[in-house]
């Protein structure tokens, strides 16, 4: 793709008005925010701009959070803050798409230059007449960050954006609110588009080719980074081509269809099937193409056992085999070298799972395992499915879905509420697909306010909300699931879409199966937003978080 860089030749236009268009030229058309005095310039430019939307949202942090969903999907984002008191209310978004590799452009309205020079005591501020406070503390959240000024704009804003595209992290762009309005000094600049080096590129490739060739067995192991950076079918036509089987953990939950004939199962340590277990933990050679994340989530407590020394990791910008490491390789270009090589003429053939028998009756209580074989019935090709942290992640992850469902969650940061605004920026990053948000009641609390825009900017979402009267994956992971502080005031969940402003959404609160299943229906059949709140057991939990239940030392540390 070649971009085409802003003009600047037009006295007109604006550091503001450039950053903007800039950043559309990236894919983004819209820009979550909270407006703010000294961002009001980059408001500004957003809303008279013709490519790039205002999405005001309820709070910086389900911007953050929105931006990430959308970053996601588009490939990248961006989130406009005020200073201070804006910025730092996104920084915990802003910092989980730094962990979880997603691209979001935060820029930041800073007071003025004039009024920084001369130390000026202003709102946002400590009071000290300091303007660099807060600067680094946004930036500790991106991979990179300039500081805007019309000099420096053209030329900063192709190093930030190369930068965060080489790593698929946050870059944080300042604006001083003076400098916005000034107009941009051109500088003779071309977009920097990242490729391998050509002689790196082929010496990974022949090793890898070579280990490929001695090892006894192969499995790909592709990572979560494949979808944030758009590479799932180069990913997939490089493992057909390789015909080994393939794993994923739950971070890469339908990364490739789940019937694929080469799906070998979802690893999570020991808790895998035994089979998914053996073939991993047993290859010869791991082919870890992405840099997958082995944490305590993924990995089920650290159980199980993957030798590292047999892993090449194929990194985002280098390929790791040993300790031997070659840069200067894309991932993206090593997708497609395999997918080049000779395809094996036996490739593996697992045996699919297929989905998960639909069971109770119409009248029987709505348990846990009657709902997470509902879910997989209710999905289809074409849904994109938002999971949050909590017990829903544990029991929608081992829950074998259909061909065509994207699943997106933030299984390594974790950050509860998340996935409610995340859902809307997914939803609005691609209108032709259908957003399915699932949630905890507990985890919605911080965020559900932002069902409100959802309703306001058309984002049909499907919600369902699991009410367990608590924090019950907290419960679990405790031995004592009594205390107090996983209690929660007890919303009427069903009625928020209503008084949120989503007058036509589809709502119902279901506590039997028969209900679940007409309100699944309706929603199916609505084109608005629906909100469907699950009555569940206040203990009732999906099988891995029971295992997990019985596995807290080895989590958390034996009592020293
Ligand atoms: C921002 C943040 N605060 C606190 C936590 C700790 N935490 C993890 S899960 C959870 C509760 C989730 O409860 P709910 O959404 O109701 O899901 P349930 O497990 O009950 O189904 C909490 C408080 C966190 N992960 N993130
Ligand atoms: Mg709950």
């Amino acid at each position: 793709m070649t971009k085409q860089l802003p003009r600047t030749d037009a006295s007109a236009v604006t550091v503001a008005d450039y950053i903007v268009e800039r950043l559309a030229a990236e894919g983004i058309d819209h820009c979550f925010g909270v407006a703010g005095d000294y961002a009001f310039p980059i408001c500004d430019a957003v809303d008279s701009s013709a490519k790039v939307k205002w999405i005001g949202c309820a709070n910086e942090l389900n911007a953050s959070y929105a931006a990430d969903g959308y970053a996601r999907i588009r490939g990248a984002a961006m989130l406009a803050t005020t200073y201070g008191v804006g910025e730092l209310s996104a920084i915990n978004g802003v910092m989980g798409a730094k962990a979880e590799r997603s691209l979001v452009f935060h820029v930041v309205g800073m007071p003025s230059y004039q009024n920084q020079r001369l130390h000026k005591i202003a709102h946002h501020t400590l009071g000290d007449g300091v303007y660099g406070n807060f600067v680094e503390l946004s930036a500790g959240a991106a991979c990179c960050h300039a500081v805007i000024n019309p000099e420096n704009c053209v030329v900063e804003m192709e190093r930030v954006i190369a930068e965060a595209r080489r790593n698929n992290q946050p870059a944080y762009i300042a604006v001083p609110s003076d400098y916005a309005l000034s107009p941009v000094v051109s500088a003779d600049v071309k977009p920097m588009v990242a490729r391998s080096n050509a002689e790196a590129l082929q010496k990974a490739m022949a090793t890898i080719v070579e280990r490929i060739k001695d090892a006894k067995s192969v499995v790909a192991f592709p990572a979560f980074t494949i979808a944030r950076l758009g590479l799932q079918k180069q990913a997939q036509q490089a493992i057909e081509t390789l015909g080994c089987p393939f794993v994923t953990t739950l971070m890469e939950k339908c990364l490739i269809d789940e019937d694929h004939p080469q799906f070998a199962g979802m690893y999570a340590g020991a808790v895998s099937a035994p089979k998914t277990r053996q073939i991993l933990e047993g290859a010869d050679l791991v082919l870890d193409l992405g840099g997958v994340n082995l944490n305590d989530i993924t990995t089920a407590a650290y159980s199980g056992q993957l030798d590292l020394s047999r892993f090449i990791t194929v990194g985002l910008n280098d390929v790791r085999i040993g300790d031997e490491v070659i840069a200067n390789v894309r991932l993206g270009d090593v997708l497609s070298e395999l997918a080049k090589l000779k395809p094996s003429s036996a490739p593996y053939k697992g045996k699919p799972q297929g989905l998960a028998p639909v069971n109770g009756n119409p009248s029987d209580k709505i348990t846990m395992a009657a709902l997470y074989p509902r879910y997989a019935a209710f999905l289809r090709a074409g849904d994109t499915v938002v999971l949050e942290t909590g017990s829903s992640s544990l029991g929608v992850t081992p829950t074998i879905l259909p061909d065509g469902v994207r699943v997106e969650a933030q299984v390594l940061w974790g950050s509860i509420g998340w996935a409610t605004p995340a859902a809307f920026g997914v939803a609005l990053a691609d209108s032709n697909r259908r957003t399915i948000l699932i949630t905890g009641e507990g985890s919605h609390q911080l965020t559900a306010n932002d069902v409100g825009a959802m309703g306001r900017f058309g984002a049909n979402v499907i919600v369902f909300v699991l009410n367990n009267s608590g924090y019950l994956i907290e419960r679990a992971l405790e031995e004592n699931p009594n205390w107090t502080y996983n209690d929660l005031a007890p919303w009427n969940y069903a009625e928020l879409p209503k008084a949120l402003g989503c007058a036509d959404w589809f709502t119902a609160r279901v506590t039997t199966l028969g209900e679940l299943d007409d309100a699944m229906k309706s929603a199916r059949a609505r084109k608005t937003g629906a909100y469907i709140e699950i009555m569940g057991g206040k203990m009732d939990m999906p099988p891995a978080l029971a295992f997990a239940h019985g596995q807290l030392k080895a989590m958390y540390g034996d009592t020293p």
